[in-house]
Parts: C-alpha cells; sequence; structure tokens
C-alpha cells in the first residue's frame, strides 16, 4: 500500500453509503495521493472500532447481476468517533483541509419547519448553550459540528472551506447553508457574516444503492483477497454523483473518476430523489407489508411493480425533463431494483419516513393535485406509510415520527388517514383521502 495521504477532507457520518460513494471516488482520483480523508462516525461508534485497527481500509464488494468483484480503498487515512472533538477541531484548524462532506440521513440536519435550525431540540439547546460558554466544548449535533469547527478555523486565520453535504435532500448544499448560518446566529452573531465571506456550500447529488454488511460480506472478503476485513462494504455496479458549487480551497479531481460537476444540481436531484427514492420508499412500505424482505421481491411482486410504474408516471409529469431520459432511468432502475444479488431490505429503507416522505413523495403528490389529477401510485405510499405506522410491515425506526405516529393510531383508518395527510401538508382533501383508503385495500388484496 502507498503510503496514506495527508488529511485534506472531513467526513462527518461514515457509514456504508459514504465508503462506496464519495470516498471510493476520491480513491479512484489521479490525485488520490494529496487527498486523505479523516472519518468520522455518526453516533455508534462502531466503524471507528472496526476500521481503525485496519488504517482505515476497507474491502468495497461490487455485487453485478452476475457476480462479485473486489476492491481495497485507502482514501480513508484516519477513523475517529463522533466524540473525538478535539481531533475534529485540529482537522478544521488546518488550513490544507479543504471540505467538510457529512452524510448524517436527513433527520440529521436538525431543520425546524422554515428549513433554518430547530433550536427547540434538545440536543441542539444543549449544543448551543455548551458553545455558548466554551467555543471548544465538545457537542452532539451535525449542525453545531460545523459551527464548532468554523469557530476554530476562524479563530486559527485558516480561511476558505467547502461544506459539501451528500444525503438526499433536494438543494442540499443550499438547505445545510441555512441551517448553518441560522445555528451559527444562535451561538455567535459575529460567526455568520465570517461564514458568509468564507465558507462554500456545496450541493451534491448522489446515487449508489448499498445495503448494510452481513457475516456473509465478511466470508466473501476472506475467500477473495484471503485476509479479514471487519467492516467490508457491499454495493451496486451503477454509480453516479453530480456536484456543484465552489472549491476554494481545492478538492480531489473527481470529475476524472466519474463525477460529473455542473452549474445546477437540481434537475439530477430531482429526478433521482422522485424517480428512485421515491419508488424506494413505496416499496418499502407496500413491499414489507406484503412480506417482502427485499427489493428485489418487492420489485417482482405485479402488484408493487404496477404500482411503481403508475408513481413513475406522475412524477414523469412535474420533472420537465425529455420523455427519453426518464425512460433510461426508470428502465435501469428497473434492473438496479432486479439485482437479487444486492439484497437491499425493505426494512432498511423504511427507516426515518417521517424526513423521507415530505422530500421524496409530498412534492409529487401536490403537483399531481394542484393540476387535477388523483395519483394512485403517490397515494400507494402514502397508504403503505400509515398503515406500517400502525404496526404492519417492516418495523418503525424514526426519530422524528411522534406526531405523525399519534395521527395515525388516532382511530380507525377514516379517520387515520386524513390525520396523517393533514401533518404532511395534504389535509382536507376528499378524493385523496379515498385514494389513500382505496389503496390500503389493494395492497392488502393478495
Ligand atoms: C434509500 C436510499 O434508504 C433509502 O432511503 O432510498 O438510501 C437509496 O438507496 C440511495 O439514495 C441510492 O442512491
Amino acid at each position: 500500500m502507498p503510503a496514506a495521504a495527508p488529511v485534506r477532507i472531513v467526513h462527518l457520518g461514515v457509514g456504508n453509503f459514504y465508503r462506496a460513494h464519495a470516498a471510493w471516488y476520491t480513491h479512484h482520483a489521479p490525485d488520490a495521493a494529496d487527498w486523505g480523508i479523516a472519518a468520522f462516525t455518526g453516533r455508534r461508534p462502531d466503524a471507528a472500532r472496526a476500521l481503525a485497527p485496519q488504517d482505515g481500509l476497507y474491502t468495497l464488494i461490487t455485487k453485478g447481476a452476475e457476480g462479485d468483484s473486489t476492491e481495497v480503498i485507502g482514501s480513508i487515512v484516519a477513523v475517529h468517533s463522533s466524540d473525538e472533538h478535539e481531533a475534529y477541531l485540529g482537522y478544521l484548524e488546518n488550513p490544507a483541509v479543504a471540505v467538510v462532506s457529512l452524510t448524517v440521513t436527513e433527520a440529521g440536519y436538525r431543520r425546524g419547519a422554515d428549513g433554518t435550525i430547530d433550536l427547540d431540540d434538545e440536543a441542539v439547546a444543549a449544543d448551543v448553550a455548551a458553545l455558548t460558554t466554551d467555543p471548544r466544548a465538545a457537542v452532539t449535533t451535525a449542525p453545531m459540528k460545523l459551527v464548532a469547527g468554523l469557530l476554530a478555523r476562524r479563530a486559527a486565520g485558516s480561511g476558505a472551506i467547502t461544506i459539501m453535504p451528500c444525503d438526499n435532500l433536494p438543494d442540499n448544499g443550499a438547505a445545510v447553508g441555512a441551517v448553518v448560518l441560522s445555528a451559527a446566529q444562535a451561538v455567535d452573531a459575529s460567526l455568520a457574516p465570517w461564514i458568509e465571506e468564507h465558507v462554500e456550500f456545496a450541493s451534491s447529488m448522489v446515487d449508489r444503492i448499498t445495503p448494510a454488511t452481513t457475516d456473509a460480506d465478511r466470508d466473501l472478503v476472506r475467500e477473495a483477497i484471503g485476509a479479514d476485513d471487519a467492516s467490508p462494504v457491499p454495493t451496486e455496479p451503477f454509480s453516479e454523483w453530480v456536484i456543484s458549487g465552489d472549491f476554494p480551497a481545492g478538492r480531489p479531481q473527481w470529475e476524472a473518476a466519474g463525477a460529473q460537476l455542473v452549474d445546477d444540481v437540481e434537475p439530477h436531484e430531482r429526478r433521482k430523489l422522485w424517480l428512485l427514492n421515491g419508488s424506494h420508499t413505496l416499496l418499502a412500505y407496500a413491499g414489507s407489508i406484503r412480506s417482502h424482505e427485499t427489493i428485489d421481491a418487492a420489485i417482482a411482486d405485479p402488484a408493487c411493480r404496477g404500482w411503481v410504474e403508475l408513481w413513475w408516471q406522475e412524477a414523469e409529469r412535474h420533472l420537465g425533463l425529455p420523455h427519453e431520459e426518464i425512460q433510461a432511468y426508470t428502465d435501469a432502475l428497473l434492473d438496479r431494483y432486479a439485482n437479487a444479488r444486492v439484497r437491499h431490505l425493505t426494512a432498511q429503507i423504511a427507516y426515518d419516513g417521517s424526513q423521507k416522505l415530505p422530500v421524496r413523495t409530498v412534492p409529487v403528490v401536490q403537483a399531481e393535485r394542484a393540476a387535477g389529477n388523483v395519483p394512485t401510485g403517490g397515494a400507494t405510499t402514502l397508504a403503505a406509510w400509515v398503515l406500517h405506522l400502525r404496526g404492519e410491515g417492516a418495523p418503525v425506526k424514526d426519530a422524528t415520527v411522534e406526531k405523525a405516529l399519534a395521527a395515525a393510531t388516532s382511530g380507525d383508518l377514516p379517520v387515520a388517514v386524513p390525520a396523517v395527510l393533514d401533518l404532511l401538508g395534504l389535509g382536507g382533501d376528499e378524493e385523496l383521502t379515498a385514494a389513500v383508503l382505496a389503496q390500503v385495500d389493494a395492497i392488502h388484496a393478495p
């Protein structure tokens, strides 16, 4: 193995997805030797425990429909658990560190309804109190980690840096910019103008289906490379990364590794969020209720496949993209979903629905209703989510589900459905309510 590259990227939330995606592109950039990644875990320190003893190295297993290939990835040169706060501040103080990227899930940004930081969130409030007293105090939420890092960078006089979220939020750079600026205001009002001047928020659309690691993956790697890897990452062959934004302190030549640098990520992002993530969410709930454990099993069920196709037609009407482009993308999606070797669990995608539906499902349903249509595909997702919240299919794992759960269990379905629709901003719509109730029956039909 070549000597580890110097740390110039800090990543928050290292999990399988990041290691299948941006870390892989960084490994393949022609200037990879200059761009090491210091990766911090999210809440759970498992990834740090597994990766630190193997110096951040891990095996990527690409599961094609026909067979596997393995590759050892070396771009992560330092691994830390999320509480190693001094180490984190130390990186941010270093002017050579040019990028902070994040995969912290949709919920991790702690956004309030208006898109600014949710100061009522208990963990956020605790972080604000801590940072107001001591700018080097340990904090736990992602937005406040960014604020703490920027306070340290400003104090060190280390200048410009780019923050690049890689989560499935529309216009994720601007979204995180709004969160960080409002978080900074709450801690130290003088930081906000410094951020305006020194910090760029890049947007990125990331696309690669990446399931959780299983023991079978560890066995496969032992067989393939003759060494133990505590944390290999299984993924699919398909991969797409579209980035827009400025990198005043530099960045790896990701485009030479296959990433696309564009002026506007939005059309790519919406296409992916609505067609891929929107259909994933439909399959996660409707599929698991119909006893399908994986996406390949769900898409092989003619009823599920029919609803996904309806959903794609509904989304297409509002994407404003050429039909051929959408057709090519959805044809590829059908192949990706049918790849049984990936074993993507419906229960995994079912996590955090309260954060996911508002960005991947609701906008299409709203656009359809505004156009006078009753979207059966969208109504299926809504019906399946209500049933999931009422205990059917995949278990509910969702930190911000409290209100939706209360609405979904507030009475019989004719009461619960309108209550959930109301919460999603789709309330007072009898035609839509009737469509959702009809899809409850359709999902339950054999
Ligand atoms: C999935 C995504 O779990 C989910 O919500 O829809 O993780 C999806 O697999 C990725 O966005 C694919 O790029």
